[in-house]
């Protein structure tokens, strides 16, 4: 059956355009809210490959939002409800399905492709035979940073050990001759410009080791031995965070990592080891 239109300007008609409007501004406001400076300065070797990635992932994201909501509010108007008018079936197009299909694929393979190297280079590779390596175990809601002492090996811990009230959070097992000498405190320092190897584990709930300006993120999962690797690049004392949620206490779950030139990290080794 034929249906013309009527066309037919009613007070109803300006709801839809309140509505598009509504959706524009709110889409300028996003945008508005999204521009700026994101972190602080980078002070890591990584950092920069990290920002650039952020950087086009970014655009490519803001560039889709943007012509999605521009639509969504032209969608409205174009198509608002109007008097007279009956609405009818539209089966969808095969072509367009396929073509938006692709080209999400391409973009999230192109983005992925993009920051595959950093991500090996951090996670993969293994770590140059000079690198320092640093215990952290995270556990509800501290740090414990173990440095393995001078003869760079980390000793026996043994679960049955562990005992917070008498100072052995990680149960270092004190027979064994290569745990005499380990170093565990609550703080961590690292020489500037040499590259580091973390090994994350976690005693209780899955945590994540969290450095903003060195650029790192890493969750710390009961019963798995993470690496993590980064090279400092800028002297500085900065937060270490837990980036997710572990209980109650997570708020106060925070410690601080200090890059020191290498004079005053052999020093700063030296103060821990007489406590
Ligand atoms: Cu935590």
């Amino acid at each position: 059956m034929d249906c013309p239109r009527i066309p037919q300007r009613g007070r109803g008609e300006y709801k839809f355009m309140f509505l598009a409007i509504t959706i524009w501004i709110i889409t300028i406001i996003t945008v508005i809210l999204f521009t700026g400076q994101w972190f602080p300065e980078s002070a890591s070797a990584h950092g920069e490959i990290v920002d650039r990635q952020f950087f086009y992932t970014l655009i490519v994201t803001g560039v889709i939002f943007i012509v999605a909501q521009l639509g969504l509010g032209y969608l409205v108007l174009r198509y608002r409800e109007r008097p007279g008018q009956k609405a009818y079936y539209y089966h969808g197009s095969n072509k367009l399905e396929v073509v938006w299909t692709l080209a999400t694929t391409v973009l999230f393979f192109g983005m992925v492709l993009l920051g595959l190297q950093v991500w090996f280079d951090q996670y993969i590779q293994a770590a140059p035979e000079d690198a320092i390596q640093i215990e952290v175990t995270g556990q509800q809601f501290a740090w414990n940073i173990r440095y393995p002492g001078p003869d760079g090996q980390f000793g026996e811990i043994q679960p049955e050990l562990i005992d917070d009230a008498a100072g052995n959070p990680l149960g270092l097992d004190m027979e064994d001759p290569a745990a005499q000498d380990d170093l565990v405190v609550p703080t961590m320092a690292v020489p500037l410009n040499r590259p580091i190897e973390l090994l994350l584990r976690s005693k209780d709930v899955t945590h994540s080791f969290s450095v903003l300006e060195l650029r790192i993120k890493q969750d710390t999962v009961p019963g798995m031995m993470l690496p993590l690797r980064f090279t400092a690049t800028k002297v500085g004392r900065y937060e270490i965070a837990c980036a997710e949620l572990c209980g109650l206490g997570h708020h106060r779950m925070r410690s601080f990592l200090e890059v020191l030139s290498d004079q005053d990290y052999a020093q700063w080794l030296e103060e821990q080891a007489e406590f």
